[in-house]
């Protein structure tokens, strides 16, 4: 790979090797990435990673825009080289030593985080590592698939170390929209007003003083692997298409309102929807990761603008997407992820959204993140910037986990990252249950008619009606069951919890 995406020519003299790079980065460092699903660092990792397999003892706090993949968040873990990991990741060996107390992990709402680097709530940021497709001629950086926190990174960090990658096009240029908006309390109004708005500038500004390192890669992300969605996928988002099209159909939602959908199986299925369905076209989409499926709705036309913080594409796909880059471009905005999950600008264009949960309660509580309660799964992300801000709002979730020995539908969550008022929508393959204008208790009854599997029902109801006799009350509930009711929904599975231990 040459140095001729390195535009600022200045700069050639900071092309190193990582081993070079690396001994910036020591024992206590805070490390801070770019990286939201993709566009994440992976020479620098491995390089630490072959430091700590040699014997070297050194920490590090690992900061980056959401999860990253096994290049990163997979090695540092393994290799025993993270103290702190903040935010949203999703990788099973962080996960599992985040469980055990061996790596510090706080779940954030993603779009608050820029704003607490900037206030130098997370300490000081020692070094930046990000991936780029280009420096400009004015040493301005174009980041690769993602944007997330990086704009701030950049514009924090003491150093700077670029790890410049021909695995994506420098065509990429033109398809970010970077804007830092001012912090309290002299924020103005983000000037956001449809989707596709574009309110920055294509790159972002780098002070290049500070530019200690620059790395050519031809390292890709592990790329997105989607199956083809099942049967409960495509009933969550049949139903969700039919809902929306007749609230609009019956005048009491407005015709044009942008989508998000999550991240996953079901977030696909439920924009796959939008394939075979005649009634929406136009599409907008202010989400915070896009997916394969967006790529399918712009080739057949019915998508209009798709607004997001990163690009999260299978191999097949992100080999369709550069070689027609030209055309994906005129549709596709990525931002910073302050941006793309903005509660201001969720709730001013009304969107659509959709997240998934581990487990709903009867009342409409969601837990995304906590299994039992205990272990984290992956993390709150951005569901709670969109829950509760969208204009109307979904959390989806199959009716029972593990070979359907767990009830998704419990008395009383074990961990809630949604509370029911943030949630308007749930549904499940079972059916749809529009909480709006329902008691706690009409609720409850609904959610267990509709919503659980018929095999969970009896017990769901027979903990109501209890609950209802024994203490009555706007939102009942019989704690001395709770946990009970828990344990008996979980018939096998290595996540039960072991008898006597509530
Ligand atoms: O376990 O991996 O061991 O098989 O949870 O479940 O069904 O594969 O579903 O991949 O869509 O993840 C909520 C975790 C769902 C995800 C969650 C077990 C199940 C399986 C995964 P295995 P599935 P998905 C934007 C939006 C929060 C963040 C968010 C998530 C594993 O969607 O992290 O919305 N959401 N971000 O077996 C015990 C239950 C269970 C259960 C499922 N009730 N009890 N285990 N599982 N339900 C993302 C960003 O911000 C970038």
């Amino acid at each position: 790979m040459g140095t001729e995406n390195i535009r600022y020519r200045p700069l050639l003299d900071r092309v190193t090797d990582a081993r070079t790079a690396a001994r910036h980065i020591q024992h206590g460092t805070n490390l801070f990435i770019s990286g939201f699903t993709a566009g994440y660092p992976k020479l620098i990792p491995r390089e630490l990673a072959r430091r700590a397999q040699e014997g070297e003892r050194f920490k590090i706090n690992l900061f980056a825009g959401a999860s990253t993949g096994e290049q990163v968040d997979g090695i540092l873990a393994r290799t025993d080289l993270v103290h702190w990991r903040r935010p949203y990741m999703s990788d099973r060996a962080m996960r599992e030593k985040i469980n055990r107390g061996e790596i510090l992990y706080k779940d954030d709402h993603l779009s608050s985080l820029s704003a607490q680097v900037r206030a130098g709530d997370w300490g000081n940021a020692d070094v930046a590592v990000v991936e780029a497709v280009a420096i400009t001629e004015k040493g301005h950086l174009i980041p690769s698939m993602s944007v997330g926190n990086t704009p701030t990174y950049v514009r924090e960090a003491d150093k700077i170390i670029i790890e410049l990658s021909n695995s994506a096009p420098p065509e990429l240029e033109g398809i970010h929209d970077i804007f830092i908006p001012e912090d309290p309390p002299y924020r103005m109004p983000i000037p956001i007003y449809r989707a596709a708005d574009r309110i920055g500038k294509p790159f972002i500004e780098m002070d290049t003083s500070r530019v200690v390192a620059i790395l050519l890669s031809d390292q890709e992300d592990t790329c997105a692997i989607f199956h083809d969605p099942d049967e409960v996928a495509l009933l969550i988002g049949e139903q969700i298409l039919d809902f929306v099209q007749h609230e609009i159909e019956r005048g009491r939602l407005r015709p044009g309102l942008p989508w998000q959908s999550g991240v996953g199986d079901v977030a696909n299925a439920v924009l796959g929807g939008f394939l075979e369905n005649d009634f929406f076209h136009n599409l907008e989409l202010y989400s915070e990761v896009l997916q394969d499926s967006v790529l399918d709705l712009i080739d057949l036309g019915k998508v209009r603008a798709g607004s997001g913080s990163a690009l999260t594409l299978s191999h097949k796909a992100r080999r369709r997407f550069f070689n027609e880059l030209y055309r994906y471009k005129e549709k596709i905005v990525l931002r910073p992820v302050e941006i793309s999950n903005s509660p201001e600008v969720i709730n001013r264009l009304g969107v659509l959204s959709i997240n998934t949960a581990l487990e709903i309660d009867i009342y409409g509580h969601v837990n995304s993140t906590h299994v039992m309660g205990s272990q984290m799964m992956n993390g709150i992300g951005g569901s709670g910037d969109f829950m509760r801000n969208a204009g109307l709002s979904f959390m989806v979730t199959p009716s029972t986990a593990r070979n359907s020995s767990i009830s998704a539908i419990v008395p009383m969550v074990s961990h809630v990252d949604h509370s029911e008022h943030s949630v308007d929508i749930i549904v499940t393959e079972q059916g749809l249950v529009d909480t709006r204008s329902l008691t706690p208790r009409q609720v409850a009854e609904a959610i267990i008619a509709k919503c659980a599997h018929p095999e969970y029902r009896p017990q769901l109801r027979e903990y109501y009606e209890r609950a209802l006799k024994k203490h009555g009350g706007h939102e009942p509930h019989d704690l001395e069951e709770v946990f009970f009711m828990h344990r008996r929904f979980q018939t096998t599975g290595d996540m039960r919890v072991p008898p006597g231990t509530v």
